[in-house]
């Protein structure tokens, strides 16, 4: 039974503002805290934040408010595993995508405490999979939204597949401080510096410069979020000084994934841009991972448009705002014979909750930016963890 829930401001992995929430009943005090992305997609819950002064307007004072106010209220007194469902009742713009998350996850945690078992082994009831590891993909090259002046693809991520999660993450360590020592040879000092996530932001002139070192460093799979929509101009995309269309843009993708390690393209295109995906989903469809991100937002009614477009999901908690609707969405994908990639966002915290999220849902892979930083080593070693556990 739920005795109090308390939310406070604290800071994410950018230093802006986010929500972390705590959560009382029998069984301990359960304490979470909320992501936050850059790249948003126009499809995801709305987060709530004040808009004022403070913190240029990015304060989350009123959904601490929504928390400890309205939400806590609510659900006092009744079981954790309610939470989901009173709060989707009250309805999640009114209550703000952020403070629902925090709420659902420490509510989450809660009822695993409450059943006497690790909080991965609760999420595989609730979602009916088998628990297992999934492969890392550790962003190793940043560039788009989350570095300046790298290259236009957001993300550059190498996806060893060594059997056991301790040796993928020691393959994708290894190769991360080799990639380190390749970028500073050739751009000197400067190429080493980290984006948002973790991964290195070299001065390469365009994203072929940046696979052509990966292809020398690794034979691990190469997963790439194109991150499309951040730099489309009404129906085109800019890349350099290039104006491109959808033909000219899934020719690039066709000639990358010919020429290098490519085994998975996110975001290829803007999130209503059906008629591109459509077009490289018949082209290169049955090889490689099309994995909607933007395009689907966690949310099963896009899913459903969508079911042509990709044959792969990227799962993120705050794009949808509950757990609960977040295992539905992960079941929705198995149904359509997608693979599952759990994934963190750009503004993170050290709150591990993903690893055992994607180990519940029996994830295929999940994402979680570079082997470097706290916020994003907080979720590969738990993932090691629990690996060891299982
Ligand atoms: C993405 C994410 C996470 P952001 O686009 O997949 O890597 O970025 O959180 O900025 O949306
Ligand atoms: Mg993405």
């Amino acid at each position: 039974m739920i005795k109090s829930i308390k939310a406070r401001e604290i800071l994410d992995s950018r230093g802006e503002p986010t929500l972390e929430v705590s959560m009382e009943t029998g069984e301990g005090v359960f304490t979470s805290s909320v992501p936050s992305g850059a790249s948003k997609g126009s499809y995801e819950v709305g987060e709530l934040r004040d808009g004022d002064g403070r913190y240029k307007g990015k304060g989350v004072l009123k959904a601490v408010e929504s928390v400890n106010d309205v939400i806590a209220k609510r659900l006092k007194g009744k079981d954790p595993s309610r939470a989901d469902y009173e709060m989707l009742k009250i309805g999640k713009s009114a209550l703000g995508g952020n403070a629902v998350l925090g709420v659902s996850m420490c509510a989450c945690r809660a009822s695993a405490a409450k059943e006497g078992v690790p909080l991965y082994k609760h999420i595989s009831s609730l979602s009916r999979e088998d628990v297992s590891v999934p492969r890392p993909c550790f962003n190793i090259v940043n560039g788009g939204a989350h570095a300046g002046g790298g290259v236009d693809f957001q993300e550059f991520m190498i996806v060893p597949d060594k059997g056991f999660f301790a040796e993928n993450l020691r393959c994708g360590s290894e190769t991360y401080h080799t990639l380190k020592s390749e970028l500073e040879s050739i751009y000197g000092k400067s190429s080493v510096n980290v984006g948002d996530e973790g991964g290195f932001v070299p001065i390469a002139k365009d994203h072929k410069e940046v696979l052509e070192i990966l292809g020398k460093i690794t034979d691990s799979d190469i997963f790439i979020d194109v991150a499309a929509g951040e730099f489309m101009e009404d129906e085109k995309y800019r890349l350099g000084e290039k104006l491109l269309s959808e033909e000219e843009i899934v020719s690039i993708y066709k000639e990358i994934i010919d020429s290098y390690n490519v085994k998975g393209i996110e975001d290829p295109f803007g999130e209503d841009s059906f008629s591109g995906w459509e077009k490289l989903k018949q082209e290169i469809g049955e090889d490689v991972l099309i994995i909607g991100d933007d395009l689907l937002a966690t949310n099963m009614q896009r899913m459903r448009r969508a079911k042509n477009l990709c044959n792969a999901m990227i799962l993120k908690i705050n794009q949808i705002g509950t757990i609960k609707e977040a295992i539905d969405a992960a079941s929705f994908a198995r149904d359509m014979s997608w693979e599952v990639v759990v994934s963190h966002r750009s503004g993170e915290t050290n709150d591990d909750f993903i690893a055992d999220l994607a180990v519940g849902l029996g994830a295929d892979y999940i994402k979680s930016g570079a082997p470097a930083r706290g916020e994003r080593v907080a979720k590969y070693n738990r993932l090691s963890l629990i690996e060891k556990m299982l």
